[in-house]
């Protein structure tokens, strides 16, 4: 590649790799969709919607790439994780009656509060293992999901 007319080739150099940097976030951007049902309305609170890329960091709190917290309306909300680099994701949700932005957990650590994973149909009392869960998001894709809460 010829450098810019005036301007030393290491620099030139450095624009042409912010340049790619910039087109390359914006071509490979994926997006999520996902749609949370089974939502029990009459909790109130709100669904803190989490998304994990990574196996080692998924599901602590504080370690998700990206969250959303959304208000409960309706037994049903629709909504979406967007500019996603490709990887591979676990969407994990909480229905967080009281909001404070943790899961309840009762006696013998039973789960208070309604959750969810994205690729489970019912999810399972605790975590399932990343690997069996996640989807993998090439450039430009999107994907929809259905994710139903479950209550203990
Ligand atoms: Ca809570």
């Amino acid at each position: 590649m010829r450098p810019f007319r005036g301007m030393p080739h290491r620099a030139t150099s450095l624009v042409m790799f912010i340049i790619t940097l910039v087109m390359s976030q914006n071509v490979s951007a994926a997006e999520l969709k996902f749609r949370i049902t089974g939502i029990d309305v009459n909790r109130g609170g709100t669904i803190l919607a989490g998304l994990y890329a990574s196996e080692d960091t998924y599901p602590k709190p504080g370690y998700e790439v990206a969250g959303l917290v959304l208000p409960v309306q309706g037994d049903q909300i629709v909504a979406s994780f967007e500019d996603l680099p490709p990887g591979n994701y676990v969407i994990g949700l909480l229905h967080d009656e009281d909001q404070d932005l943790a899961m309840d957990y009762g006696f013998l650590g039973i789960p208070l509060e309604g959750y969810g994973f994205s690729g489970t149909k019912n999810a399972p009392l605790f975590p399932p293992q990343f690997r069996q869960v996640a989807f993998d998001l090439e450039s430009n894709d999107v994907q929809t999901t259905e994710i139903q809460l479950k209550y203990l």
